[in-house]
């Protein structure tokens, strides 16, 4: 298999090329999910985890205090830490609605968000509608190809039939929401969440893998962390330490 920085030179769409430019620059494909309700609290958790991690992802809709100047506080740290930003938006509907949840509302995401996703399930039309958006600002959609919760419907020919969907728009589309590998282009990067340090669930559906099982064994490329680094004594170190294991599992991934 390639490395990160040998697939950061097949990539043509601008974003994907940054991504694994940066995560094998700074050694890390660590996500952050910063799934935290308080401005202030998740502005410092994203500095202090900031300098561990390729990707910051948000839900800029659960915050209580939003405000215009969260996101260029944001965006500071993003330059601060070179770190791309991800909103989790998960849109889910027909293109020219999506367009407009991208573009407009209160949150303006396209201004903002280097990489968000989308589920498949509208068909191509969704993409197309991000598209029209997204791509002249150089921006990447992942796509939901499977989810991590026990029991949810993004299996076998869903799987599939997302991954070709992707395929056919490959100049906007930079990757999937997976759990495993699911295409051997190597242009198309992994990311894959419900990640800790220890296998186990949270009582709402959640299902946790480790870094080396998601890595190593099922050959996705970044892990997407939350609650096993903010819930953790010390952020900074969980961090650390997510890290080191993510890239542990890249490397013995590569000599295998
Ligand atoms: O299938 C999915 C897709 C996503 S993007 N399962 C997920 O858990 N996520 C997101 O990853 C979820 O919305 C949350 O922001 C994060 C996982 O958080 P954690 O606290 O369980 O690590």
């Amino acid at each position: 298999m390639k490395t990160y920085a040998e697939r950061a030179a097949l990539c043509t769409n601008p974003t994907a090329k940054a991504l694994f430019t940066l995560m094998e620059e700074q050694q890390t494909n660590l996500c952050l999910s910063a799934d935290i309700i308080e401005k202030e609290k998740f502005l410092a958790l994203v500095d202090a985890v900031g300098p561990s991690v390729c990707v910051v992802k948000t839900h800029i809709d659960m915050m209580d205090d939003f405000d215009t100047t969260t996101i260029v506080q944001l965006q500071r740290l993003a330059e601060k830490h070179a770190f791309l930003i991800f909103e989790d938006r998960k849109f889910a509907d027909i293109g020219n609605t999506v367009k407009h949840q991208y573009q407009n509302g209160m949150y303006n995401i396209a201004d903002w968000a280097h990489i968000i996703n989308a589920h498949a399930l509208p068909g191509p039309g969704a993409i197309e509608g991000l598209k029209e958006v997204g791509l002249h600002k150089g921006r990447g959609l992942l796509l939901i190809a499977q989810m991590s919760p026990v029991g949810n419907l993004a299996t076998d020919g869903y799987t599939d039939k997302t991954v070709q969907m992707g395929k056919e728009q490959s100049d906007f589309v930079i990757g999937f929401i997976s759990n495993e590998k699911l295409t051997d282009d190597e242009r198309f990067v992994h990311m894959t969440p419900g990640v800790k340090l220890e296998a186990g669930a949270d009582g709402l559906g959640q299902v946790y893998k480790t870094p080396a099982s998601v890595i190593k064994d099922h050959g996705s490329d970044v892990i997407i962390v939350g609650r096993g680094i903010y819930e953790a004594d010390n952020p900074t170190q969980a961090a650390i330490a997510y890290r080191d294991a993510g890239w542990d599992a890249y490397r013995a991934r590569l000599k295998a």
